[in-house]
Formats: structure tokens, C-alpha cells, sequence
């Protein structure tokens, strides 16, 4: 560690440094490459920096452990592994069968699944495997629209799923913007999709996954669980399990389960595993990233520990608790509240004049680091938008409790408040960088 501030990203600026927060591997790795490349040294070196000196508010995004991050960086990436374990395209892959058995086996201990595909390169590619294995081309799949909090991937005009099959949307109640069970069953009736698909990126309650079942059998669809956000939540079960009801369930493995960049398919039906597994490969995808394969296995090996749960349970209550924090203040949530690790604040209950688009750039001046997203029925496009998700994974893994969402709710209407103001923007970044000071990333 005494090498730290010398080794730290490449700048003279040593006060800026933090690079105490990371482990002796990833000091190792910024040694390294001041000798082997200097260019790029500097630039992790310098983002190691940001994502130990700013808070993470983006819902989606987790800090790995030293484990699952080395993991990544390991032998692994060396090789071809075409095909699933004992039956592979290439030689040497003995290990390999052997780290992707045992994310395998993980997988499905903690989904409570008897199948899992553990290749998907990224939570879309999860999805097109799951689509090519549900649907063929032009069939019709339900979905949210992703201007109410779904996704990109579930049929999107110029993603691969509006491009080849056809899209039916379901909405949220426009006054409750909550799910709308009876409304979606009254769609699925009159549109007869081969899938519906629950599971969302900007939805911040709780989903019926057995209604949505219910659904899908009158109307003879595939029920599709996108679980990518809430994975974690799922598998401790501090949000309801997607399984029996999914026929298929997709996620991605580095939200709230805090795993490497990711995807997975899962499946408790044998038939259409089969399919799965050859609709990821050679379907969709050439050869799996063994190294982020053996991550997973990493990273599920620790979600099963109890820790993991109590995470979980700390994620929500945060989130809870700085959902309310922000209502005291004036800010609307859309659906009231949250029941997840995630919220979407309506800015203009605040301010008339706030634009998701403003408050990123101040925020992220400022050390908070969020997006904006366009609320349901938002009037702005989706490059301005009237809204801010914020979520609770990464502040959480940092070690930040109930009693520190009273300070962050504060810093943040501090700054959308003064619009931006320069010297409100340099107080609380300085007491943004003590609090990160006192809650170091994970070694
Ligand atoms: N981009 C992710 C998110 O931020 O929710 C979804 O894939």
C-alpha cells in the first residue's frame, strides 16, 4: 500500500489520488502498465480514482469484489471453448468445462432452476436467445415499451427485437403508474402473443410473476422474466422468485447481483433449454468469454452466502428510506415509492424548469453519479427527460446505511436545488469525497 499514491493514475496531481482503495492486484495491474502502457495506465488509473472518490447512483451498476474483478483479468481470457462443457469445438478446455459447470450448478441453486446457460455475453444477448428459442421471426411478443420503464430488447423499433418480430405493448396505469394486471390480460386476449415478456429497467415495484403466468396461460403465450435488474433481489429472495411461473427467465449478472458485465438464460423446462443452449450457440454467439464465465462462478458462489442476502435486504431498505428523504423535499416518485433498489423521481414537482439532462451534469460535477430517464408520459425527449432514476446497489456494496440517505438525498437536492451553482457544487463534492474516504470500495 505504500506504493499507492505513487502508482496512481498517471497524474502529478497526487491529492486527487485514491488508489489506497484498491487491493495490492489492482495497484499491481497500474504498476504494470506504467511500464507496459502508460496511455492506458493512466486512464484506469484515473477511473479507478472516480469510482473510489464519487458516489454511484446508476441503478444498474454494481463495484465488483477484488475476487470477481481478478477473475476477469485471468488466464481464462486465453482461450477458445466453442460449445458447452464436454463438448467442445476445441482441445485444452478441461478447466473451462469445469468453471462453466460449476457456474452452471450455481446458477441454478440460486434461481431455483434446473437449467442454466451461462454464456450470454450481455443481458440483450440473453434476449435474443431467449426470442429466437420462444418466437420465430414476425411472431407477436407483449411487452412494456421502454418510454414506460422497459427495455431496449423488448421490442424496440430499431433494436433486433422490433426489427424482427411484432411488438404489442402494454402501458402502466396512468394514474397509479403501476403494472395493470387486468389491462395487460385485456391486451394479451386481443393480441394473442407467443410471449409475454415482464421484467424491467425502470420500474420501481414489486412484479406478480405468477399473475403475469396466469395471464400468459389464458392466452397460450411463453411467460419471459427479465430479471437483469432485480436478479439479486430474486435469488435472496427479497423480491418474489420469477420461478415456477417463467417459462424462461433472462438477467443480466452485474446489476444487483454484483457479478461481472454479463448475461444468463434460465429454465426449469428441458425442451426448451435445449434450444436455448444452441440459440445462444452457435445460434447467436461465437465463443463464451471464459474469463467472465468463471467470474460469474465467482460472483454466484458468493451470492449464496448469507452476506449476500443481507446486502440485499440493506439495498432495499435504502432505497426506501432515500425515496422518502427526496419526497420530504418535494421531488414526486413516480408510483408514489419504491419497492425495489430502484426510483424514478419526477423532477418537476421540484422545479418546473428541471430537466433529467441539467441534473446528471450538475450531479455528476458535484461527485453523484445518476442518469436521467424519462418518467411515463414524460412531455421532454428522451435526451432531456423530466426524470432521474436512482438506485441503491453500488452505495450499498460501499457500506452506506439508512442514517447516510439522509446526506445523499440532501447533496442532491443541494445541487438540482442551486441549479448547479459552483460553490454549492464544491462543498458537497468535498463532502462527497469524505464520505467515500470512509466507505472504501470493496478489496
Ligand atoms: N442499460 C441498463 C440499465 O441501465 O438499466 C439496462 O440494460
Amino acid at each position: 500500500m505504500s506504493t499507492a499514491t505513487k502508482t496512481c493514475c498517471g497524474t502529478s496531481d497526487s491529492s486527487s489520488c485514491h488508489t489506497d482503495s484498491l487491493d495490492s492486484m489492482g495497484n499491481g495491474l497500474l504498476e504494470l502498465l506504467r511500464g507496459a502502457d502508460p496511455e492506458v495506465g493512466r486512464i484506469l488509473g484515473a477511473e479507478a480514482d472516480r469510482q473510489a472518490t464519487t458516489l454511484e447512483l446508476i441503478a444498474s451498476e454494481n463495484h465488483v469484489s477484488s475476487a470477481v474483478m481478478h477473475t476477469m483479468g485471468s488466464w481464462m481470457t486465453n482461450k477458445y471453448a466453442e460449445g458447452y462443457p464436454g463438448k467442445r469445438y476445441y482441445g485444452g478446455c478441461e478447466f473451462h468445462d469445469q468453471v462453466e459447470t460449476l457456474a452452471i450448478e450455481r446458477a441454478k441453486q440460486l434461481f431455483g432452476c434446473q437449467f442454466a446457460n451461462v454464456q450470454p455475453h450481455c443481458g440483450a444477448n440473453a434476449n435474443i436467445a431467449a426470442f429466437m428459442a420462444l418466437m420465430n421471426p414476425g411472431d407477436t411478443v407483449l411487452s412494456l415499451p421502454i418510454k414506460s420503464g422497459g427495455h431496449l430488447s423488448h421490442g424496440l423499433k430499431v433494436n433486433f427485437s422490433g426489427t424482427f418480430y411484432t411488438v404489442a405493448d402494454y402501458g402502466l396505469d396512468p394514474q397509479t403508474e403501476l403494472l395493470d394486471y387486468d389491462e395487460i390480460e385485456r391486451i394479451a386476449t386481443e393480441c394473442q402473443p407467443k410471449v409475454i415478456i415482464c421484467g424491467y429497467s425502470a420500474y420501481s415495484r414489486a412484479i406478480d410473476f405468477a399473475r403475469f403466468r396466469a395471464i400468459a396461460d389464458k392466452v397460450g403465450a411463453y411467460l419471459m422474466a427479465d430479471i437483469a435488474h432485480i436478479a439479486g433481489l430474486c435469488a435472496t429472495g427479497v423480491h418474489a422468485s420469477p420461478f415456477p411461473h417463467a417459462h424462461v427467465a433472462t438477467t443480466t449478472t452485474h446489476k444487483t447481483l454484483r457479478g461481472p458485465r454479463g448475461g444468463m438464460v434460465m429454465t426449469n423446462d428441458q425442451a426448451l433449454a435445449t434450444k436455448i443452449d444452441r440459440k445462444v450457440f452457435p445460434g447467436s454467439q461465437g465463443g463464451p468469454l471464459m474469463h467472465v464465465i468463471a467470474a460469474k462462478a465467482v460472483a454466484f458462489g458468493e451470492a449464496l452466502k448469507p452476506e449476500f442476502k443481507a446486502y440485499c435486504e440493506q439495498v432495499v431498505r435504502n432505497s426506501r428510506v432515500l425515496a422518502k428523504a427526496l419526497t420530504t423535499r418535494g421531488y414526486r416518485l413516480c408510483s408514489g415509492g419504491t419497492d425495489n433498489h430502484l426510483m424514478l423521481v419526477d423532477l418537476r414537482t421540484r422545479d418546473a424548469e428541471l430537466t433529467g439532462a441539467d441534473a446528471e451534469k450538475w450531479l455528476e460535477k458535484a461527485g453523484i453519479i445518476c442518469n436521467k430517464n424519462g418518467i411515463p408520459n414524460d412531455p421532454r425527449s428522451p435526451v432531456v427527460t423530466s426524470g432521474l432514476r436512482l438506485g441503491t446497489p453500488a452505495i450499498t456494496t460501499r457500506g452506506l446505511r439508512e442514517t447516510d440517505m439522509e446526506s445523499v438525498a440532501g447533496w442532491l437536492d443541494a445541487v438540482m436545488g442551486s441549479k448547479g451553482d459552483a460553490a454549492t457544487t464544491a462543498r458537497v463534492r468535498e463532502e462527497i469525497r469524505e464520505c467515500c474516504s470512509r466507505f472504501p470500495l470493496p478489496h
